[in-house]
């Protein structure tokens, strides 16, 4: 068993922003971070996986100091060296990054640390250094092209029961689908495209964000009755 150690203010993960770097460019990556904001996104993670650190760091820092005016934390992919540079409020690690405890270790108690688990095999990795587990894809994406097969909803049920951590799903999230994913046991959804390669990104999270808020809603209803 996993006991929580949360040492950072009370997560809300029902609408997480992942951002891509060709998807904002035209409008611009704080444009359309600002944009989704407006529109109810709760917490934002800078993806940015290829290229140099550099102009990551400028485009992070920029972006932190966006969101925390906004009182919206800002999650780093992948890297631990970026996250502290730009002062980001934690990281997100996947299978292959650093383990979770180094990124923890180097970061401190007061970091975010989420963990990804596409499958079954993975959740032995899970351990008490992880605050937010990010789950999927239980839809199929065409964002990310190494992405392991969807789950579904069902499947994607069975998995998060298994973890003692809030989730958020991600992968191939629309407002179409938002309501399954919440009703399959997420704690929020995880989105890229939805929202970076909306035409408003602030309509666009408004509309996941009022699917999220109402899924949610139904599931503590649906506890208490
Ligand atoms: N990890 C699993 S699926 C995915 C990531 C980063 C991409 C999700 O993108 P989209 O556009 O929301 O399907
Ligand atoms: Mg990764």
């Amino acid at each position: 068993m996993v006991s929580a150690s949360p040492m950072h203010a009370p997560l809300n993960l029902a609408l997480y922003l992942v951002t891509d770097p060709e998807m904002t460019a035209r409008r611009g990556l704080l444009e359309t971070v600002a944009s989704a904001i407006a529109g109810g996104v709760t917490i934002v993670q800078l993806r940015h996986k290829d290229g140099p650190a550099r102009p990551r760091v400028e485009a992070g820092r920029a972006l932190k100091a966006l969101l925390a005016r906004h009182g919206v934390p800002l999650i780093v992919n992948d890297r631990v060296d970026v996250a502290q540079a730009i002062g980001a409020d934690g990281v997100h690690v996947g299978q292959d990054d650093l383990p979770p405890a180094a990124a923890r270790a180097l970061l401190g108690p007061d970091a975010i640390v989420g963990f990804s688990i596409t499958d079954e095999s993975q959740l032995a990795a899970l351990d008490a250094s992880v605050d937010y587990v990010g789950l999927g894809p239980i839809f199929p994406t065409g964002t990310k092209l190494d992405a392991a097969p969807a789950v579904g909803q069902t499947t994607f049920a069975a998995l998060r029961r298994r973890i003692p951590r809030p989730v958020v799903a991600i992968g191939g999230i629309t407002v179409a689908n938002a309501a399954s994913a919440i009703a399959a046991g997420a704690d929020g959804i995880a989105v890229v495209s939805a929202i970076c390669a909306a035409n408003d990104p602030c309509a666009a999270a408004h509309a996941l964000r009022a699917v999220v808020d109402r899924a949610l809603a139904a599931r503590t209803i649906g506890r208490i009755a």
